[in-house]
């Protein structure tokens, strides 16, 4: 092991180490923003420049390899100075407007660039911003681009490319004009953008944000003729209490239905209901392909990211996809006729509004696929700023119940937010209808967690089912080559976001490894704390099928719960 100083911190480190690895080791810390430690190392902003005893330039901490006996001071006089600098020049290629309109920004809360001004001591801004005056790219359903408010750093250039293995944007021009675009300047809405939003996570200022949806639901609310009801993703009630101070991973279910009830919604229902109703769709389906021999592998088709990928780049995989619709969609059709029809509801009036950590669901909800069953869908971020603005302290509310009817969940509907969920949810339930014997060990842990690309097999009835699970897209599509060159799967799980639905492009900020890690376990002990966790055992879901929609994969369930996605 080699030894260096750092601010006279003597400092062990392996060789191949970043002086900015290194700091973390004692407890030093330097400011950074190209820098992510989920992408390749870029070094262009110049942020964490430190000193090195010896060299006339300064080195960035984040690009440069520390070597032995190095002696580096991470805040001198100088590096201060440039630090300021480099920040003033970053803040004046920075929106004209943002000096102004800083409250009303997106990420008024988590801007990276308020954060490095109090880290480097900043107390001027003496260059006068210059006005770019780009027009704002709102050419897709699911994100917007600000690009006055782009600092070029490249982070979703890169986490575009390597972690989501697509890559819809470039940088154009030269110096101050430099600017991120996509690719031929056309739009977000016009290239292979698969509306995942893992760009947001990626971004360190307000440059990329969902389309929002949250004043139009305000308007639906105050509307007396309309019968507003909303359901709630999986995954968000593992993650809006960070929104309110709290520790990812904290479950607010209970208080995030009293919230939602408080913001006056008429009805207020689970998609985990609708996710154990997939699983006797998809279960079905997969039973019947595994009885009339293919076409295998499955794909599924609840992650409207994955979808898109699966459309630009493998169309020749779409027959594969099972022909379910995602559980969003599958509550949006439900409601919008076996609920309203229950309750003399004009289907008309009502509005089904989604709560999901996902960009991708509001390109999904307007597909031409889905006969405008679901109207408005919200991110988790934006409940939490409708939350907010109603004055409502969410995390101290007392818990509620959903509503009937699409209210009820197993565990299996619960570990669908969670990579690797929907996997085990469909092998529990398949598992039983296959063998008609109980499954006593309902934990799949081969299935379970935070890699790229996961498999198992599993004997049913003395076959061996093969089965792989994918997040992010980049897995995906190494999973997907790996089948193109003959490797056989019977079943496979695709999600579009690193860890699933929990990852999603609409979750709090910050959304990183460790925040996925922490809401996958409270995923888990959701799971576990259910008395029921298989979806065949949901009474509602038995009460769909008895009063209304006959079995599994019926006429009615077919022309309700079931599409194509054609090349
Ligand atoms: Fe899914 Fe999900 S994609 S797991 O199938 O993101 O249930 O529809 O809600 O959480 O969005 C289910 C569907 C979700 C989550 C989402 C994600």
């Amino acid at each position: 092991m080699a030894t260096a100083l750092i601010d006279g911190q003597q400092v062990d480190f392996e060789s191949g180490e970043t002086i900015l690895e290194a700091a973390e080791k004692v407890q030093i810390k330097i400011p950074t923003l190209c820098h992510a430690e989920d992408l390749s190392i870029y070094g262009g902003c110049r942020i964490c420049v430190v000193e090195i005893e010896g060299e006339r330039l300064l080195k960035p901490a984040c690009a440069t390899k520390i070597s032995e006996g190095m002696k580096i001071k991470t805040h001198s006089p100088k590096v201060r100075e440039v630090r300021r600098n480099i920040f003033e020049l970053i803040v004046a290629s920075h929106d004209i407007s943002c000096r102004l309109n800083c409250l009303t920004c997106s990420r008024n809360q988590s801007c990276e660039l308020r954060e490095i001004a109090a880290d480097i001591g900043a107390n001027q801004t003496r260059f006068d911003p210059i006005d770019k005056g780009y027009d704002d790219d709102r050419s897709s359903v699911s994100i917007v681009r600000e690009p006055n408010k782009c600092i070029t750093c490249g982070r979703c250039i890169r986490k575009c490319e390597e972690v989501q293995g697509v890559g819809i944007f470039t940088m154009a021009n030269r110096g101050p004009a430099t600017v991120l675009t996509t690719f031929g300047d056309k739009g977000m809405g016009n290239v292979e953008c698969t509306n995942c939003g893992q760009c947001i996570h990626a971004c360190p200022t307000g440059a990329l944000h969902e389309v929002y949806h949250y004043d139009r639901v305000w308007d639906m609310l105050k509307d007396e003729d309309k019968f507003v009801v909303v359901q709630t993703a999986p995954a968000v009630r593992v993650a809006l209490a960070e929104l309110f101070e709290s520790k990812p991973g904290t479950i607010v279910t209970g208080q995030m239905v009293a919230g939602l009830k408080r913001l006056g919604f008429d009805r207020v229902f689970d998609t985990n209901f609708a996710a154990d109703l997939t699983i006797m769709e998809e279960g079905t389906e997969l039973i019947g392909r595994i009885e009339d021999g293919g076409p295998f592998p499955m794909f599924t088709s609840c992650s409207p990211g994955w979808i898109k990928y699966i459309e630009h780049f493998y169309p020749e995989y779409l027959e594969n996809l099972s022909s379910c619709k995602s559980p969003q969609q599958m509550f949006g059709a439900v409601a919008k006729s076996y609920y309203a029809q229950q309750h003399g509801i004009d289907k008309e009036d009502m509005v089904v509004v989604s709560v999901m950590p996902c960009t991708a669901k509001k390109f999904e909800s307007g597909r031409g696929e889905m006969d405008q069953d679901v109207d408005f869908v919200l991110t988790t971020r934006e409940l939490g700023r409708m939350v907010k603005e109603a004055g409502i302290d969410l995390v101290n509310l007392a818990e509620e119940d959903y509503d009937p009817m699409m209210g009820e969940s197993t565990g299996a509907g619960s570990i669908f937010g969670s990579s690797g969920g929907v996997m085990e949810a469909a092998l529990r339930t398949a598992y039983e209808l296959i063998t008609e014997e109980e499954l006593e060990e309902l934990d799949f842990e081969p299935v379970r967690g935070a890699e790229g690309i996961k498999e198992a097999e599993v004997e049913i009835k003395g076959m061996t089912v093969k089965t792989a699970v994918a997040s992010g897209l980049s897995n995906v599509g190494q999973l997907l080559e790996k089948i193109k060159n003959g490797e056989e799967y019977h079943f496979v799980e695709m999600m579009a976001c690193p860890g699933g639905c929990i990852g999603g492009g609409g979750q709090p900020i910050p959304t990183n490894q460790e925040t996925v890690e922490e809401r996958m376990k409270a995923i888990y002990e959701i799971d576990a704390g259910k008395k029921k966790r298989k979806s065949h055992q949901n009474k509602e879901v038995q009460q769909l099928y008895e009063d209304y929609l006959g079995a599994p994969n019926s006429h009615l369930a077919h022309e309700l719960l079931h599409t194509n996605y054609i090349k």
